[in-house]
């Protein structure tokens, strides 16, 4: 294995591709708060180079980690000498990451038109461009393409913008792909593109939503951070800035809002994942939909899309206060799961964000919320933990699927609820 990790960081270096050979992901199961506690610890320690994919919060929630090869040994006789249950969830993450590769390069061809496309692949960031424009340029009385901002890389921020007319409509908000590496995410916002185009005037509910809103969706919401994961680190989570003071890059979009900024759940070191930038709004691709929301000014649902954990939150994530709205929340979104789990029965969990996953300041749908936008929520996709954020591209088109069910209950609940 040593001799296979050497040559494998070998090759990287030459492709400046990060590798992932020899590294697992652990799940673990703490026990007790002591036990939670002792995770914590190993987190703090960051010779480790330890990506935690699952935080350590409660007990009774698993917690998955990615370990480099050189840490593996360390971290599992920690654990064994704690007593701390784990087992291996990914076995070989480098092959894993081959595997996508290599059904992404099968499937590989610019779009000429959205009936030709492979909704059932990944594709890199020029392709969905190009089918973006492609849809544009195909239903160009339904849905148009706008700029609100560029990333710190200059990328353009693209917006699609579903409209039948009208000036000003209150508009529901989607998003997916503010964290890069969550790539079932803008796999199922291109299958949202579509869906909406080719229900409009077919499908009652969906036409009269239609009819009454505009419908927004920025499919690629962190341009810098999804290009990098393309080209150089598939587990790459955060935006691409650099930092001031520190040889470190990035910083993650989720906990970079204007709502309970630098609270618990949140980290002041840059080196980190979860690290929340110098200042509110400091990510360009943070500040441009709060430019573009504020500007705005109807927006009437706002649904920020990650994964994985199958989970339907909303907030708060900062604070243990319930939202002032919390029962009206909590019952559309009771709804919203049984949706989706209607078609396949993929069952999901839901609650307020700090009780339903972790505490977590700075995130994007408290600070839509606080703007006045009742229905603000966040999806965590597929899996459970089974691939985590690899999930095998065959599940991109049922998890766009049951995905769409429950957005479909979040935006009739809109429509007919007008505030
Ligand atoms: O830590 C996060 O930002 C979210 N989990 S993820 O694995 N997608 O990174 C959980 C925070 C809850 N808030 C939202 N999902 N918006
Ligand atoms: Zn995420």
């Amino acid at each position: 294995m040593k001799g296979l990790y050497v040559f494998a960081s070998l090759l990287a270096v030459a492709f400046s591709t990060e590798t992932f050979v020899g590294q697992q992901v652990l799940r673990i199961f703490a026990e007790d708060d002591f036990q939670v506690e002792k995770v914590k610890e190993l987190e703090a320690f960051d010779d480790l180079q330890l990506d935690f994919w699952r935080a350590p919060t409660h007990p009774e929630t698993p917690i998955d980690v990615r370990v480099p090869f050189p840490s593996l040994q360390g971290v599992k006789v920690f654990l064994e000498s704690n007593s701390i249950r784990y087992n291996i969830m990914i076995q070989d993450l480098q092959s894993l990451i081959d595997e996508e590769k290599l059904h992404m390069t099968r499937q590989r061809f610019m779009p000429r038109s959205i009936e030709s496309f492979n909704y059932g692949a990944y594709h890199t960031p020029d392709e969905i461009n190009a089918f973006m424009d492609v849809l544009v340029s195909e239903r160009s009385f339904l849905v148009s393409k706008i700029v609100i901002g560029r990333s710190y890389e200059n990328r353009p921020i693209n917006v699609l913008k579903f409209s039948t007319g009208g000036t000003k409509r209150p508009a529901i908000w989607i998003d997916t792909g503010i964290h890069s590496r969550e790539w079932v995410t803008q796999a199922s916002g291109v299958w949202f593109a579509k869906k909406i185009v080719d229900s409009y005037g077919k499908d009652p509910s969906l036409t009269s939503i239609l009819d009454n809103f505009d419908i927004f969706l920025e499919i690629i919401t962190n341009p810098d951070g999804f290009a990098y994961t393309h080209s150089k680190n598939r587990m790459w989570r955060k935006t691409r800035s650099p930092n001031s003071g520190s040889s470190c890059i990035g910083v993650d979009p989720n906990r970079n809002w204007d709502a309970g900024f630098g609270g618990a759940g949140s980290s002041g070191n840059p080196c980190t994942d979860t690290y929340r930038g110098a200042y509110p709004n400091s990510e360009s691709e943070v500040k441009s939909i709060v430019d573009f929301v504020q500007s705005h000014g109807n927006i009437k649902a706002f649904i920020s899309i990650h994964s994985y954990s199958q989970l339907l939150l909303y907030p708060y994530g900062y604070t243990k206060q319930p939202a002032a709205d919390h029962e009206e929340l909590d019952a559309v979104a009771k709804k919203a799961v049984a949706a989706l789990a209607s078609l396949y029965g993929t069952k999901y969990t839901y609650g307020s964000i700090i009780n339903g996953i972790y505490q977590a300041s700075g995130g994007t749908i408290d600070w839509t919320y606080n703007q006045g936008i009742k229905y603000s929520y966040t999806f965590e996709l597929r899996d459970k933990g089974t691939s985590g954020f690899l999930l095998p591209a065959k599940q991109i088109i049922p998890t766009a699927e049951e995905t769409w069910l429950g957005l479909m209950v979040i935006m009739e609940h809109t429509r007919d609820h007008p505030y």
